[in-house]
């Protein structure tokens, strides 16, 4: 029997991801990322439910509740994994909303199958939300979603949030399926995004595309329904990292991961999903270059990549992989020294808690995107640094770098000026590090993720009420 509910969350995948349990049995592990840890005290906090895939092609399963959380799986075949997922969302939605950093592929039965999934979730909300529930559609696999479960349910309250960047209308013009995608969208009663420029290129489509009357961040629709569209920037428990950093068990590791380095006088780090709009390589040539240069030496300075395995069969980013182990090895190869690498590279997952002593034993993070929604991993590092020492560098093409503005700011496509940033934020006194980072600090723990959560619901509740 499927729980209803007065709070459903719809997600591309569960919270969850199904393991093999030593005994040989399977069972389910709580998985990493950002929109989990965002959602799920708001799901907690209200008896709520999460509709999402589990990650494989099993098809029998049923409802359940792990570690007190409400899930009821959506089924998917292998050809709507490599056609819904790997394709139209991973191999033409996220190329195009991040600035066409990749090629973007078309194709109309990847379309299709978007169109059935998107349905089949859209159902499955449905089925379980209560008579007037709330329901929060997250991301761009299920842009559909708001207008179907909307045909299925007017009386449901629909929210939908963009986890990444919105494009410019020149970009997402592109785009066989506009008019569609806008018109999913539109289903909802409040369009969320990470930033004001994301609503603005979503409106000013609308009125483009759709022909809807528009004012401000309004939507007018012919049947007398508003849409909203606005920004809610995205965050972190930052207590929780904040914590997470004091312990002594983090502070030991941390002391013994500059040991293991050898005891630098420095540590760049960066932590990404293996994905070609991160800038791995671009900033991994930057920082070669300043020790070829001769102003950085392997003596004093390394740089830990932390690059989780992510997507691995999209093409691209097969491509992309073997590029960086390319670049990697070449650098070592030619500016290492017995013991002493210039870049300690690890293609591999970890513990939040190993998350954290990376944070606290870095001096210099570097987050250097082409493009992102926002980027966690900027605000966790600001989090973990209770001792308001370290420094940021920052694109500023990550939604973050609104907040973030005290971080050494750069354009990830000029390699000289982030070379010069790497080079600043190397040189930086412990007065200018800690003045930039107590500002930092302050704006991560007022605006957390319960402040972003609370903000949106609040919002979508207020929609079409008070104009
Ligand atoms: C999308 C948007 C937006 C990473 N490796 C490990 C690990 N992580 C955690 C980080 C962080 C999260 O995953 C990554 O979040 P980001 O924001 O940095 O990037 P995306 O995955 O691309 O996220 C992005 C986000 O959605 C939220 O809206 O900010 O712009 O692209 O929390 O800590 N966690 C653990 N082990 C790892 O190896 N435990």
């Amino acid at each position: 029997m499927t729980q209803s509910a007065q709070l459903v969350i719809v997600a591309n995948r569960l919270p969850v991801d199904r393991v093999e349990l030593p005994d040989g049995s399977r069972g389910w592990r709580r998985s990493p990322g950002g929109l989990v840890s965002a959602l799920d005290p708001v799901i907690r906090g209200s008896d709520g439910v999460w509709i999402g895939w589990a990650g494989g092609t099993e098809t029998d399963l049923e409802p359940f509740v792990d570690d007190g959380l409400s899930l009821v799986p959506v089924s998917l075949t292998q050809q709507d994994v490599e056609e819904f997922y790997e394709g139209m969302s991973n191999a033409t939605l996220w190329p195009i909303y991040h600035d066409v950093v990749a090629k973007p592929e078309f194709h109309r039965e990847w379309w299709d199958t978007y169109v059935d999934v998107n349905r089949r979730y859209a159902e499955k909300a449905a089925e379980v939300a209560e008579q007037g529930a709330t329901v929060w559609v997250h991301d761009y696999q299920l842009q559909l979603v708001p207008q179907m479960l909307r045909e299925l349910r007017p009386d449901l309250r629909i929210g939908f949030y963009l986890h990444i960047p919105f494009p410019p209308a020149e970009l997402f013009a592109q785009l066989p399926w506009r008019r569609q995608v806008l018109e999913g969208l539109l289903g909802a009663d409040l369009v969320g995004f990470q930033i004001a420029g994301g609503a603005a290129n979503f409106v000013r489509l609308v009125r483009q595309r759709v022909g809807h009357k528009t004012h401000r961040d309004v939507v007018y629709l012919p049947d007398g329904r508003t849409v909203r569209a606005a920004a809610f920037p995205i965050s972190i428990d930052a207590q929780a990292f904040e914590e997470l950093a004091r312990s002594d068990s983090v502070a030991e590791r941390s002391e013994e991961i500059r040991t293991a380095l050898g005891n630098p006088s420095k540590v760049f780090l960066g932590i990404d999903r293996l994905d070609y709009t991160k800038g791995i390589y671009a900033r991994l040539r930057a920082f070669s270059e300043l020790i070829s240069d001769g102003l950085l030496d392997v003596e004093d300075a390394v740089f830990v990549q932390v690059a989780t395995p992510s997507r691995e069969r999209v093409e691209q980013y097969r491509i992309l992989r073997d590029d960086i182990d390319r670049l990697v090895g070449r650098v070592n190869g030619d500016l290492g020294r017995i013991g002493r690498p210039a870049i300690s590279y690890l293609h591999s997952a970890y513990p939040r808690e190993e998350m954290a002593a990376l944070y606290r034993a870095a001096d210099i993070m570097v987050v250097t995107p082409f493009r992102d929604g926002m980027n966690l991993v900027a605000k966790e590092y600001v989090a973990c640094r209770y001792d308001d020492d370290g420094a940021l560098v920052l694109s500023e093409f990550a939604g973050a770098s609104n907040e973030l503005r005290q971080a050494w700011l750069v354009n990830p496509y000029d390699i000289n000026g982030m070379k010069a940033a790497l080079l600043d934020a190397y040189r930086a006194d412990g007065k200018e590090r800690s003045r930039r980072m107590k500002a930092m600090r302050k704006t991560v723990l007022k605006n957390d993720v319960a402040a972003w959560a609370a903000g949106f619901l609040e919002s979508m509740a207020q929609v079409g009420r008070d104009e």
